[in-house]
């Protein structure tokens, strides 16, 4: 049997964890070496925990619903939103905040969403960018959409779609895809390969070496990086992007993670799974990873470091008593945008719920 096609799965990292040793034997990208680049993204990432550690302890005491955390995830999210222009349009799952606040999505809006308050689906600083989707992998094919509107356009904006390991499995994915493939449309797909669909192993999730290869199969490059090093995730999503602003097509990048927290705040994760392999993982994580770099680039040290987790932790507080502070929504809200005419069921639903919920602008009795 002769050969029709082969094809080669890359993989990228700049930053390896300890006693790692080095995959990559290219330079490190030039924005790598300037602490004034580099900080933004390690404050970023820094904001995101803070905001993580903050949003647990909110449900926890009733003040939102569950909340799916982004802990060890966060050089994913950070990286792909710092690659990206403000004109282009996130698609993003129910796990990048990362990537929403460093798009401009503040803290505030976030915890609306959490706290299931219709405003929490409307940023103002990136009113283009979807909502959290939570259907598994439906999100591609509204990408592949968008994708293919700017196409049609002629606009050089890029649709970037982030999706979780799971998500890969789905039809969705496939479709969305496969059909981004055929447009040529500039669409890049970031796979959070953070190991696990709540409590299903990544092994148990397909027969595929890697998730990266199943970009092939829709006639798209498919590759691999490291998610945890937010050096690797910037540069090589920064370059897809920009190649499909150029024209040539989309792409399928896999970054590989691990998620350390729980699913969410309704899952416990050490129901199915040994705390040694989570306590290796923290070993790898990605704030570490950039805080040793900015270490050896004598751009860091004990007192900033400080200085930063202070700071973001206030910030984090003043989105919190700005959330809290907000008055309920209208209780109709939850009925817009979704029919041009409301049919009789819904208006049935809605008077109910304007008989039994507090006036607009008053707290709830309850
Ligand atoms: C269509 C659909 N099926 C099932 C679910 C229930 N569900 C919620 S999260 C999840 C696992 C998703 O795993 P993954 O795609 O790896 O994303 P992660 O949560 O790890 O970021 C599932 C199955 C859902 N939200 N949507
Ligand atoms: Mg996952």
């Amino acid at each position: 049997m002769g050969t029709v096609a082969s094809f080669d799965i890359g993989y990228t990292r700049y930053l390896d964890p300890p006693g790692a040793s080095p995959v990559s034997s290219s330079p490190l990208p030039p924005f790598a070496t300037d602490p004034d680049a580099l900080l933004p993204l390690y404050r970023a990432m820094v904001l995101t925990r803070q905001f993580d550690l903050k949003a647990i302890a909110l449900q926890r005491t009733g003040k939102i619903g569950t909340f799916a955390s982004a802990l060890g995830q966060e050089a994913v999210g950070v990286g792909v939103a710092s690659a990206m222009r403000a004109e282009d349009v996130l698609v993003p799952s129910y796990r990048d905040h990362a990537a929403q606040f460093v798009r401009g999505v503040t803290m505030t809006e976030s915890l609306l969403y959490w706290g299931g308050d219709e405003r929490g689906s409307g940023f103002a600083a990136a009113p283009h960018d979807f909502g959290n989707n939570v259907p598994i992998g439906t999100q591609v094919c509204h990408a592949a959409g968008v994708a293919y509107a700017v196409q049609l356009r002629g606009e050089k904006r890029v649709a970037v779609c982030m999706l979780g390991d799971g998500g890969t499995s789905k039809g969705d994915f496939y479709e969305g895809m496969n059909m981004a493939g055929a447009w040529h449309a500039p669409l890049v797909i970031v796979v959070n390969n953070n190991q696990w669909a709540i409590s299903m192993p990544r092994s148990r999730q397909t027969a595929a070496h890697t998730l990266a290869q199943k970009a092939i199969a829709a006639g798209i490059p498919g590759e691999q990086i490291d998610g945890n090093d937010v050096v690797a995730v910037r540069h090589r999503v920064g370059q897809a992007i920009e190649r499909a602003r150029a024209g040539e097509g989309p792409a399928l990048i896999e970054a590989i993670t691990y998620r350390l927290g729980d699913h969410t705040t309704a899952d416990d994760a050490s129901r199915y799974r040994d705390e040694v392999t989570v306590k290796a993982h923290w070993q790898a994580e990605p704030l570490l990873r950039l805080r040793e770099h900015l270490l050896k680039l004598g751009a860091w040290d004990a007192g900033r470091e400080e200085a930063l987790v202070r700071e973001c932790s206030q910030q984090v507080a003043q989105a919190v008593e700005a959330y809290l502070a907000l008055p309920p929504p209208d209780p109709a809200a939850m009925f817009d945008c979704l029919f041009a005419t409301m049919p009789a069921a819904l208006q049935e639903q809605l008077a109910t719920a304007r008989r039994y919920a507090a006036p607009h602008g008053q707290p709830n009795p309850n």
